[in-house]
């Protein structure tokens, strides 16, 4: 099935799978410029019908490289529904629009990155103290922000075992100046008492306002909820899950056991089972503010996100398919 496909493409598919490329907002920026590459490498007879059908195969193939981060799907099917929206008469005309929907995704998910941050920051109090689970290119941005604004004193991030993109997190906030403090996961509740803000991203957002992050964001959620400490989520919207409204759960990926243990330990330990899900569900009640390019929403009314901006999606829903 992978015949045809530009070598870029499936590099970018391969980058996803493998977490070269990782972070929901990241993957949904890597599809849609895939899907440009694509349209722009088609190889097949220069018609509309067969190649839409091509588009689709590379939609398939993007989609089917990790389950959580809605933001893939959204952003595979806000290109492609442009392709079928705009009845293209040529196949020229097709390209173009593959080509000019994608570029408007990334160019309008950057820009949705920096109103967020810029409004997260300015919910950050004086002198804060602020804690961060995994590597969210959107918090970062935002506890940035807030750091120019004289506004955060220090940051607590996550190891965020398996895979560690606390590093990742660590990394660019010293390298924006900020000064960054690395614990490991199991030290959470033990600083929490300090910290004013717990500031996260997502990969899914329910109808219901629960929020699917990495792994242990929900322990995380469950410490600040405890101390008092309030939880901002900030996502843009396409991170929002239409099929939720229709009660669809959000699938959980579950990686490899040797990203928790080496494999000549496992080799060892036949017997030993690991579990290794990478993702968790905080729900809407652990959670302050959801910040979005179009607001500060309490999670309850995540649903209104939808209609909003994914009415096109749930559209698609109601004809019986997404
Ligand atoms: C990354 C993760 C991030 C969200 C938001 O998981 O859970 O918090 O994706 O990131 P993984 P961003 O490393 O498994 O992809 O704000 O960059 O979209």
């Amino acid at each position: 099935t992978e015949q045809g496909i530009p070598p870029k493409v499936l590099e970018i598919a391969e980058g996803i799978k493998t977490m070269r490329i990782r972070g929901a907002g990241k993957i949904a920026r890597a599809a849609a410029e895939a899907l440009k590459i694509a349209a722009l490498e088609y190889g097949g007879v220069k018609e509309v019908a067969p190649f839409k059908r091509y588009m689709g195969k590379v939609a398939d193939l993007l989609i089917a490289t990790r389950p959580t981060a809605v933001s893939l799907p959204n952003a595979v099917m806000y290109v492609l529904s442009s392709l079928h929206r705009a009845n293209p008469g040529t196949f020229e005309d097709a390209v173009n629009t593959v080509v000019l929907t994608a570029e408007k995704f990334i160019e309008e998910s950057i820009n949705a990155v920096k109103v967020i941050s810029e409004t997260a920051a300015r919910r950050i109090r004086e002198n804060s103290i602020i804690l961060t689970h995994c590597h969210s290119s959107v918090a970062v941005s935002a506890i940035t922000e807030a750091y120019k604004l004289g506004r955060v004193v220090k940051v607590y991030s996550t190891e965020t075992r398996p895979f560690y993109q606390g590093r990742i997190t660590a990394k660019q906030l010293l390298e924006n100046g900020v000064p960054v403090v690395q614990i490991p996961d199991s030290a959470v509740r033990y600083v929490m008492h300090e910290v004013d803000h717990v500031v996260i991203g997502a990969d899914t957002v329910a109808s219901n306002g629960a929020v699917v992050n990495k792994i242990g964001t929900s322990q995380v959620a469950l410490a600040a909820k405890e101390a008092r400490v309030r939880v901002y989520v900030v996502a843009e919207t396409y991170k929002f899950s239409p099929t939720t409204l229709i009660g669809e759960p959000v699938p959980i990926e579950f990686r490899d056991p040797t990203e928790v243990v080496p494999d000549s330990w496992l080799q060892k330990h036949p017997r030993i089972k690991v579990l290794n899900p990478s993702f968790d569900v905080t729900p809407p009640e652990y959670i302050d503010a959801i910040i979005t390019e179009i607001g500060v929403i309490p999670p309850q009314a995540a649903i209104l996100v939808l209609m909003e901006r994914l009415g096109w999606a749930l559209d698609k829903i109601k004809q019986g398919g997404l």
